[in-house]
């Protein structure tokens, strides 16, 4: 497996990708068992920058038997929470001194411009697993006061245990390569569980690293396994394994639907972080300008390949022409390019199939009458580029109101007054997210409270924390992710009952 270095990789990266990209399985990179691998390209170039082992059925079942092996039998299994969770903290130290590479891998992976990768995904990465360090000496249960009223008179002392849900299978997506794994990945950690990690096609690399760090901070073989490789493949095989007691998807509301399906056959627990078409709302009694740079950061951050971007945004009429001009200036204005290149704002976006998807959208937008106040179309040059988009006169009936583009394309709607916007904001199959732009403080709070997401930004957009839960209501998911929310996900409550 060798593939010729493109000009566009930085010269740190290149030793790093001319090693071979193997499966981490028990401890020991290894080719699949087919010895099949994959083209990984530069969304930037369209080139090809790595290949990588291309894991299937075979490759999957190999890495749950060490799974399996390391929860039942592993020195994992022996260990107290505290050498867990300083082995969890290591990981997070090792993401912070390799913090340059891994955020050269994303940007050369996913597209993202570099500064960013290091702020966000590379600095929240690290944070994660700090903060999950912390909850692995914190699990515990309850004692239960019990009133049994078929054995009056007697005595029972009642308590739970929290117990690890054993071998876990956590399937990620594109668009934060590096952070999604460490979403998965800390909380299985500190609650004792063992894994088995599918990284997106798209953008395997920063998760390949991340194994090798995993093994340099010390954790045990066959606690952390990584199958890179297809969702049809790879990824369906983990969902329906009958040895795989829990897994945790990312991605498509599509794909969520069919790892519900996969995993009816030995009913192992789900948790889904699915798509979202966020509501955005700027009231004509908010801060005008803070709000129109708060709008276009949530839609244009990571190219829009973001699941909570707000990609409707919804202003009240009599300023409704002032922010779309506003966030139409932004984006005519933004300096789209290459991550690499220190001035650019906004790169290309992660594949030739998510370029056609969200290119496809715009056109469909325009045929259904909407107007592209900025942008609306490709960008000619190689890679994957598309112009930041606004679309002004759109309504609810319109594909790219109803549907999550997952690109730099954000739909502007006026709106009356709060009674008529909450039923707009809620006109969703989704309910991921929301945000909020005004100065009465009442006004939010209500809106806070009757708006279907699963988080609420008021005066702000896309803060995201280890320690704030993230999830969503309707069909972007099941469950939370983050907080110590996301450790129940993980986690058996056991009850015990003694008589006295
Ligand atoms: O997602 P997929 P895609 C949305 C977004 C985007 C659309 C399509 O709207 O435009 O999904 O993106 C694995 N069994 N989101 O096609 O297919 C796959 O290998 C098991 C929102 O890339 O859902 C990858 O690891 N696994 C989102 C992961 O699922 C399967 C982030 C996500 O891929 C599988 C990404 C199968 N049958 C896309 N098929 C978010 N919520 O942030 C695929 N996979």
């Amino acid at each position: 497996m060798s593939v010729a270095t493109p000009s566009s990789v930085p010269t740190s990266l290149q030793s790093f990708l001319a090693s071979p990209k193997q499966l981490l399985i028990n401890g020991v990179w290894q080719n699949a068992k087919s010895g099949k691998s994959f083209d990984v390209y530069d969304p930037a170039t369209d080139q090809v920058v790595a290949q990588v082992a291309q894991g299937e059925a075979a490759d999957v079942n190999l890495a749950v038997q060490a799974a399996r092996q390391a929860f039942d039998n592993g020195p994992w299994s022996k260990m107290t929470a505290s050498q867990r969770g300083r082995l969890i903290w290591k990981i997070g130290d090792l993401i912070e001194q390799n913090a340059d590479e891994l955020a050269q891998l994303e940007t050369l992976d996913n597209g993202k411009p570099l500064g960013v990768a290091k702020v966000a995904d590379v600095a929240l990465a690290a944070d994660m697993f700090r903060y999950m360090a912390g909850w692995a000496t914190k699990i515990e249960g309850n004692t239960i006061p019990l009133n049994v009223p078929y054995a009056p008179g007697g005595e029972f002392q009642a308590f739970t245990l929290k117990e690890p849900v054993g071998v876990v299978g956590q399937i990620i997506p594109w668009n934060f390569p590096l952070l999604m794994a460490a979403w998965k990945l800390g909380p299985a950690l500190a609650t004792g569980c063992t894994i088995v990690l599918k990284p997106a096609e798209q953008t395997p690399l920063s998760a390949i690293r991340l194994g090798e760090l995993v093994q340099e901070a010390g954790v045990p073989d066959g606690v952390v396994n990584i199958v890179t490789g297809f969702g049809e493949t790879a990824g369906a095989a983990i969902a329906s394994h009958d040895d795989v007691d829990k897994v945790a998807f990312t991605g498509s509301t599509e794909v969520g639907k069919l790892i519900i399906q996969a995993a009816t056959g030995n009913l192992k627990k789900v948790t889904l972080e699915l798509g979202g078409k966020s509501p955005n709302v700027v009231f004509d009694d908010a801060n005008i300008d803070e709000a129109v740079a708060g709008a276009a950061d949530a839609i244009f951050f990571n190219q829009g390949q973001v699941c909570s971007a707000g990609s409707r945004l919804f202003v009240q009429k009599g300023i409704y022409d002032e922010v779309v001009a506003g966030v139409s200036e932004i984006a005519a204005n933004m300096k789209v390019g290459s991550g690499f290149d220190e001035s650019t704002q906004m790169g290309p976006l992660v594949s030739r199939e998510q370029f056609d998807r969200v290119t496809a959208f715009l056109k469909a937008g325009v045929a259904e009458g909407a107007e592209a106040s900025a942008g609306g179309a490709a960008i000619d040059r190689p890679g994957y580029f598309v112009q930041p988009t606004v679309l002004k006169n759109a309504s609810s009936d319109m594909s790219v109101v109803r549907e999550e583009i997952f690109g730099p394309v954000v739909a502007a709607m006026p709106f009356g007054d709060e009674s008529d916007l909450v039923s707009q904001a809620n006109n969703s199959s989704y309910g991921l997210a929301a945000g909020i732009w005004t100065r009465d403080i009442s006004k939010a709070h209500r809106f806070a409270k009757q708006v279907k997401a699963g988080t609420v930004w008021i005066n702000c957009y896309s803060i995201f924390d280890a320690a704030l839960p993230f999830g969503g209501y309707k069909q972007s998911g099941w469950g939370r992710e983050m907080g110590h929310a996301a450790l129940e996900n993980y986690l058996q409550t056991k009850s015990v009952c003694i008589s006295l």
